[in-house]
């Protein structure tokens, strides 16, 4: 079957290790507590598939002080044209920003920053080609989704507000959707009727296999998490060459595959 391909290719990405006291971090999962010796395993594995798609990795060195901080996705948004500072609503990860900007100097030259009283987790972001939908969440504030919704517009992107407080399963907006190329939209079942999705092409995902919304499409793939054999089946179907990635481990910090790198 012949792979579907995205308008934007990934070049990059930049991914940090876990510390060994990831399991320290903020979870409401209730799956037990992760093995450090696995989930370093599972994120190796995790850095190999974004290489075989294409992508030159950039890998931080694990930081002890903020025990989530392998979930880099969610203090930064990247454009095609700036990097976007995030300003996460766990008081526990603010500091993970700064430990981002070198890094996205070097590759970056316009930079934002949500400032206070926003707060805003990448997370909550999901860019589907010129178009961002921007969740308000636990985590990303009102304000936080309204500054970032206006330094994208002025890029030239359309913006979306997608209120998912009133959802107590997911943490994030793309713990339920995740944009996979063209008028392709995975989204957890809950939210699939949603108008804010209107003039997409729904891949619904049923309540059982919900952590599987949150893949994610790089280059000529779609990183997925194993053992959600619908969802797969469902992308398959319409073309899409998967990377099946165990995240047991990442899933029991609620952290999905996505989280764990910012790729541009
Ligand atoms: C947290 O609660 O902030 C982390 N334990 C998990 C963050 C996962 N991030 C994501 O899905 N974008």
């Amino acid at each position: 079957m012949t792979a579907k391909f995205n308008n934007a290719m990934f070049k990059n990405a930049i991914v940090r290790h876990p510390p060994t006291n990831f399991a320290e971090g903020l979870t409401s999962a209730a799956l037990g507590r992760p093995d450090f010796a696995k989930a370093m395993l599972q994120h190796a594995a995790y850095c190999d598939a974004l290489k075989r798609c294409g992508l030159q990795l950039t890998v931080l060195e694990a930081d002890p002080q903020h025990p989530d901080s392998s979930f880099v996705e969610d203090a930064a948004v990247l454009t095609r044209a700036s990097a976007v500072l995030a300003r996460p609503g766990a008081e526990s990860r603010l500091g993970e920003v700064s430990g981002l900007r070198e890094t996205l100097r070097q590759f970056f030259k316009s930079f934002h920053e949500i400032t206070a009283p926003g707060t805003l987790d990448g997370g909550d972001i999901c860019e589907a080609g010129n178009h961002f939908f921007i969740g308000v969440s636990r985590r990303t504030n009102d304000s936080g989704a309204r500054q970032l919704a206006a330094i994208l517009e002025r890029e030239g992107y359309s913006t979306s507000l997608v209120d998912i407080r009133g959802m107590k399963s997911i943490l994030h907006l793309k713990s339920g959707i995740a944009w996979v190329g063209e008028k392709d939209l995975v989204v957890m079942e809950e939210m699939a009727g949603r108008e804010e999705f209107h003039g997409f092409k729904i891949i619904k995902v049923s309540s059982r296999e919900t952590y599987a919304a949150n893949c994610v499409r790089v280059n000529d793939h779609v990183l997925i998490p194993a053992g959600f054999s619908d969802v797969a089946a469902s992308l398959q179907r319409l073309g899409y060459s998967l990377l099946p990635l165990e995240m047991s481990e990442f899933e029991k910090m609620d952290g999905g595959l996505s989280c764990l790198s910012l790729r541009f």
